[in-house]
């Protein structure tokens, strides 16, 4: 942090329905979301992927807040977050955000949301373990087409789903195609988690050194199979998707 500035974009992953959990939680916190759109904050490095989310991730183990963002409008991230983005604009007063309640990541699964731009027009939230607090919004979108962790995650809730206490259907979205390079084809992220045998989320460096392959071949090798931009150069169209997203309200520019 502070070396490595990163440029997120924050998907906005509007709650459509929340598990009983969450209503619980909610209502002892005496919090009236009834008419507010709620949005999990996701943060991602690859917005030309959204049109392949399955689902989306939150630790169990971190503590997330609900913060005003307007008078209609809450966003769901990490408290360190929260006080980051009221120095970007996107809380109405600088340097502060106004925390409604806090929830557990725990009680947030199983909540099902809207994805902007993916071909799932509903989908899950699930358990990611090595989600860090310390980076990010606390919240992955899941895109596992193109991001190894994401699909390495997957693979394990779905064998086993009565572990994590999830549908095993919620885990088992097909992986949408969304860019093709002429070295991973159509999947890259499948193919890579294949041809380097990673067997679980755990294998960190592998799913690292895979990472590292799938950004770079996408970016400089990759062309976009789906959406405004097909056929057109990820390089090129990244920023194109983005800047859409914006402009529809369904994302924001978030720096750290
Ligand atoms: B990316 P960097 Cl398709 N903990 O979005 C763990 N991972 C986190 C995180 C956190 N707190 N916050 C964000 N991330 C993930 C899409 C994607 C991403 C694709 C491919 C690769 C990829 C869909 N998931 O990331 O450490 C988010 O996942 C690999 C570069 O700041 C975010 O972008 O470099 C990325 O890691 C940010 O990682």
């Amino acid at each position: 942090e502070g070396v490595n500035p990163q440029d997120y974009t924050g998907i906005k992953i509007q709650v459509l329905e929340w598990p009983a959990s969450a209503r619980s939680v909610l209502d002892k916190a005496g919090l009236e979301i009834e008419g507010k759109k709620v949005s999990l904050i996701a943060a991602t490095l690859r917005p030309e992927t959204m049109y392949g989310q399955t689902c989306c991730f939150v630790s169990p183990n971190i503590t997330y807040g609900l913060y005003e963002i307007s008078s209609t409008e809450i966003y769901v991230c990490t408290a360190r977050a929260a006080k980051n983005m009221s120095f970007q604009k996107i809380t109405p007063v600088r340097g502060e955000a106004n925390l409604l309640a806090e929830i557990s990541g725990k009680d947030i699964i199983g909540a099902k949301i809207h994805a902007p731009l993916s071909v799932y027009p509903e989908v899950r939230v699930l358990p990611m373990d090595t989600i860090l607090a310390s980076k990010g919004t606390g919240v992955v979108t899941s895109v596992p087409s193109d991001s190894p962790d994401d699909y390495a995650t997957v693979v394990e809730l779905a064998k086993k789903a009565d572990y994590y206490g999830i549908e095993k259907e919620w885990a088992s979205l097909d992986p949408i195609p969304i860019i093709t390079t002429p070295t991973y084809g159509d999947l890259t992220a499948v193919a890579l988690v294949k041809e380097l045998k990673i067997q679980s989320p755990k294998d960190k460096e592998l799913l690292a050194k895979a990472k590292e392959i799938a950004y770079k071949d996408a970016f400089y090798q990759g062309t976009m199979l789906i959406g405004a931009y097909k056929g057109e150069k990820v390089e090129i169209a990244k920023n194109k998707v983005k800047n859409d997203l914006v402009a529809a309200g369904d994302a924001f520019v978030y720096d750290e």
